[in-house]
């Protein structure tokens, strides 16, 4: 800021780079709270010219709390900037409000960015991904959830993703003795297909159970059960979802290395970088990390010793394709791909956020894919594209995705809660 020639100050009264020529100031932000299903939180940014930007931040259980930040201390701010100046508007964000990071903060800067991307593509009348260098591949390999609570359903769900276009399939079941896992469909919904939601819309959140020592026994057999089925090449991935210490999921890494896992995801707790050490020197089963992270500081360990595969952060929970750019690009140093983070709590705008950002990087890895379902996709029109399990953000100007107001009123914001999980004895253990 400080090498820029002082200018009249903007109604917020910092001195921002002046509006380039063309009306590109920022004349509204708008927070869109709906509920097609399951709650989003979209950042609409238009300009002077009206043209409009969208950003998503959705922060799965606490949603409110990002549009308060947003609409109370970063609408009014904006207004007036230079819809152009991601960088700037970035680190303004992130370094006036003097309380850095966390997920917060962190998805609201992200949607202020994700908009102003969109805006800048449009105006260059190009699909995003061109802005970020062009497209490195032509399809973004998406993996899809399957589950089951015991296999003849983990089959079916997984011979049903096969049949929807997957080719790389995470896979979660159920364990004998725990009655609810993250993960796994609590039942074949209409039309058979197995939807998992974990956000449950109630005013309370779930109580789930929880055993490590019974998932250890159990999940090798399971995949050892599916490789018989379905052969050698189908990637399969598996989420442990933070639930592990270092020595358990050391073991159930090496456990897994005949299954040969394109990934073991979130095996430990994420805060702590070191105990990925202990994992990393015992097992050959690549690891993947990071969909709570907010910033490269919950990496710096982690990829400066090469202890993970995969970033698996999300776009919208990492200060937007900005920061997120800069953690992959970071990460290819050490031979390090991405795995951007892709469940239906990712709205539509943070998923094509996401596939611009696949399409343009070199290290790219694999794409996590949940269909939204069809409510959802009536607020938000989309022109991505899913064949032969790949996606691909379409050729649209900017993101390629528009909010239908009128569609989106029908459904309100509804309380929803991740569930949590209580250990046999009734210990709070980590979901
Ligand atoms: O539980 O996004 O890999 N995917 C996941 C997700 C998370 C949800 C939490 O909001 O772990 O399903
Ligand atoms: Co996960």
């Amino acid at each position: 800021m400080t090498t820029h020639t002082p200018t009249t100050p903007t109604p917020q009264g910092s001195t921002a780079p002046s509006a380039t020529p063309g009306g590109t100031a920022i004349r509204s932000a708008e927070v869109l709270v709906s509920s097609p299903g399951r709650n989003f939180v979209t950042l609409r940014i238009t300009t002077s010219d009206g043209v409009t930007g969208l950003g998503d931040a959705t922060l799965n259980g606490r949603e409110l709390a990002v549009a308060s930040y947003l609409r109370d201390h970063v609408v009014p701010l904006l207004i007036g900037r230079d819809a152009h100046t991601i960088e700037d508007t970035w680190q303004f964000l992130y370094r006036s409000a003097y309380w850095r990071r966390g997920p917060v903060t962190m998805a609201a800067i992200a949607a202020v960015d994700v908009a102003l991307w969109d805006i800048k593509a449009k105006l260059a009348g190009l699909p995003l991904y061109q802005l970020l260098g062009g497209a490195s591949r032509r399809g973004i390999m998406a993996y899809g959830h399957a589950s089951g609570r015991d296999l003849p359903e983990l089959f079916d769900s997984i011979r049903q993703h096969l049949d929807e276009g997957y080719r790389s399939i995470r896979v979660q079941t159920s364990v004998p003795g725990v009655d609810a896992v993250y993960g796994v469909a609590a039942q074949a919904s209409e039309g058979g297909r197995y939807d998992y939601e974990p956000a449950r819309r109630a005013p309370l959140p779930a109580e789930e159970d929880w055993d490590t020592r019974a998932y250890l026994r159990h999940v090798p057999g399971v995949f050892e059960a599916v490789r018989a089925e379905f052969g050698p090449e189908l990637p399969l991935l598996h989420d442990g979802h933070h639930r592990m210490t270092p020595i358990q999921a050391a073991r159930l890494g090496k456990d897994l290395e005949p299954y040969d896992l394109f990934w073991l995801e979130d095996c430990t707790p994420a805060e702590n970088q070191e105990a990925l050490r202990l994992v990393r020197h015992h097992t050959t089963t690549p690891l993947a990390i990071g969909e709570i992270f907010n910033t490269v500081w919950d990496y710096q360990t982690i990829i400066r010793e090469q202890l993970v595969d995969y970033v698996r952060s999300a776009v919208t929970h990492t200060g937007g394709i900005t920061a997120l750019r800069r953690i992959l690009d970071f990460a290819a140093q050490y031979q390090i791909k991405s795995g951007i983070h892709g469940p239906t709590d990712i709205s539509p705008v943070g998923m094509a956020a996401a596939l611009h950002l696949d399409l343009a990087i070199h290290n790219f890895g694999i794409q996590e894919y949940m269909k939204h379902s069809p409510l959802t996709d009536e607020v938000f029109r989309q022109s991505f594209t899913f064949v032969d399990g790949h996606l691909h953000p379409g050729d649209a100007p900017g993101l390629g995705v528009e909010h239908d107001d009128e569609a989106a009123a029908r459904f309100e914001y509804q309380p929803a809660y991740l569930p949590f999980n209580r250990l046999k004895d009734g210990t709070v253990h980590d979901w």
